[in-house]
């Protein structure tokens, strides 16, 4: 154990070399662990489904080189101040009737000022109203924002470690690892569930990725939810040539979190639409249990309802009930 002065404490139960030595399993064997440790613990027909809003859209001071919403990268993005509260309602109750259990709001801050926190406040409350399990992701917060936050009903806040720390520098200059895992910290020790992940597919190696998968790992307590972003590559950011990342190796890092977050809901997150049909089965088959719904992701596209419908049928996969989800979530904090 190696107590971090911020609160988030690292267990190191997977080392990067461990993490690396999965990998390179053979896939057969690879994926064949994963489903059977998801087995162990999930339905292995049920994913959660969460739809992203964006409340308030680019214009952020940070340089992060894979995102549409920095100021600093010409990318044509239309910016929008904070949404109204009633709108943001109205998305929610949209989303709930279309299926999803979790709505989960995002705005482009390095981090939120007191005052903007009064709205999402209210938009947390009216949300988790609805009956809702609540999201939000606004970037760094200071001592006493997450208190406020859970007060309001924040069941989850969601913010990434994205990578590994070595590789950090080359993405973001603004910030650092270090700010990541203050905030993750305060946000566990507000009481409320964390959701934190990464992307992978901006050019780093594979022991980069296992990198990001021990980081992730050794936050204890474990995050109850874990996106696996697959970079979308936005026309005017410094990521926006990279290389395609090989979908399989895309399903073998799901796989990874899979085993060594055996609890957590695994994500398949951002990157859907470069993914055919057989390759979400296989991120499924790795052990990826939850999944974002919707059109649009916060600034560009996500499978529509339709096609995501038609490809759950396909595979005889079902929505997980709101409940199940919080009563897992219960089981492991
Ligand atoms: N500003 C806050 C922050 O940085 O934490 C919240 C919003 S930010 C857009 C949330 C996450 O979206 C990022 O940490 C990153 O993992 C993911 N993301 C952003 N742009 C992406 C892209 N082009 N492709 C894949 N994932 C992306
Ligand atoms: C996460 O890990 N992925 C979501 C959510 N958390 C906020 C965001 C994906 C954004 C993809 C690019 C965009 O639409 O701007
Ligand atoms: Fe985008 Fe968040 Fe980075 Fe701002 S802090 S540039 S919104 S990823």
């Amino acid at each position: 154990m190696n107590d971090l002065s911020n609160g988030a404490v690292m267990n190191r139960k997977w080392t990067v070399e461990a993490v690396e030595a999965l990998f390179a399993l053979p896939f057969n064997d690879l994926l064949f662990r994963a489903q059977s440790v998801h087995r162990e613990h999930f339905d292995p027909n049920a994913v959660q489904l969460s739809t992203l809003i964006s409340v308030k859209t680019g214009g952020c001071s940070e340089d992060c080189g894979y995102c549409s919403q920095s100021a600093r990268h010409d990318t044509a993005l239309e910016r929008q101040q904070l949404l109204d509260v009633a709108e943001v309602v109205a998305a929610a109750q949209a989303a709930k009737a279309q299926g999803a259990t979790r709505f989960c709001m995002g705005a482009a801050w390095r981090g939120p000022k007191d005052r903007d926190l009064e709205p999402v406040l209210d938009m947390v409350r009216e949300v988790k109203a609805l009956g809702l399990e609540t999201c939000v992701t606004l970037g760094l917060l200071k001592p006493g924002q997450a208190a406020r936050l859970k007060a309001a009903g924040l069941d989850y806040y969601n913010h990434n470690l994205d990578t590994a720390p070595e590789f950090y520098g080359q993405v973001v200059t603004t910030h650092t690892y270090d700010d990541r895992l203050d905030t993750l910290g305060q946000v566990r020790e507000a009481g409320i569930h964390v959701c934190c992940g990464g992307i992978v597919g901006m050019g780093e190696s594979r022991r980069v990725r296992a990198g990001l998968i021990a980081e992730l790992a050794s936050l204890d307590p474990q995050p109850e939810s874990v996106p696996i972003n697959r970079l979308v590559k936005v026309a005017g950011t410094p990521l926006a040539a990279e290389a395609d990342l090989d979908p399989l190796e895309f399903v073998r890092t799901i796989a990874v979190a899979r085993i060594t977050l055996p609890r957590s809901h695994v994500r398949l997150s951002a990157g859907r639409r470069s993914l055919s049909e057989a390759e979400q089965a296989l991120c499924f088959l790795a052990g990826a249990n939850s999944m974002f719904y919707g059109d649009k992701l916060l600034t560009t596209g996500n499978p529509d309802v339709a096609a995501d419908e038609a490809l759950f049928a396909k595979l005889g996969l079902r929505p997980e009930p709101v409940q199940e989800g919080a009563r897992r979530c219960a089981g492991h904090d």
